[in-house]
């Protein structure tokens, strides 16, 4: 309350510590039996990525067994698993996808 007696309502800052939410990467996983075409669709339909970049996130995957597709705060990396997880299920392929804090 302020001090004229006003129903106004005062917030005070009482801290400049604002940490920035922790963020996740959104990493696909080899195998030896999901195409590589399907994965270059799925990281272009659901990672915002052109062929080009699709294309070598892939290989990348491919050739280390492991590549991040994108990084996200932790309610949407977590949807974009679903997503890779249930378009894999959905055409038959193994392809398996994780999410992981970073830094
Ligand atoms: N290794 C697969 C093949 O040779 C291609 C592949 C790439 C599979 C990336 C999964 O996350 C993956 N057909």
């Amino acid at each position: 309350r302020t001090p004229d007696g006003g129903d106004s309502v005062v917030l005070e800052r009482r801290s400049q510590k604002i940490e920035p939410p922790q963020m996740y990467q959104v990493a696909m996983l080899n195998d030896d039996y999901t195409p590589m075409e399907f994965v270059v669709m799925v990281i272009q339909e659901f990672f915002s990525k052109d062929r080009e970049a699709a294309t070598q996130i892939m290989l990348k995957i491919h050739l280390d067994g492991k590549g991040v597709c994108g990084v996200y705060s932790r309610d949407v990396a977590a949807t974009k698993v679903d997503q890779v997880l249930d378009a894999a299920k959905q055409a038959g392929h193994p392809l398996q996808c994780v999410s992981e804090p970073i830094e």
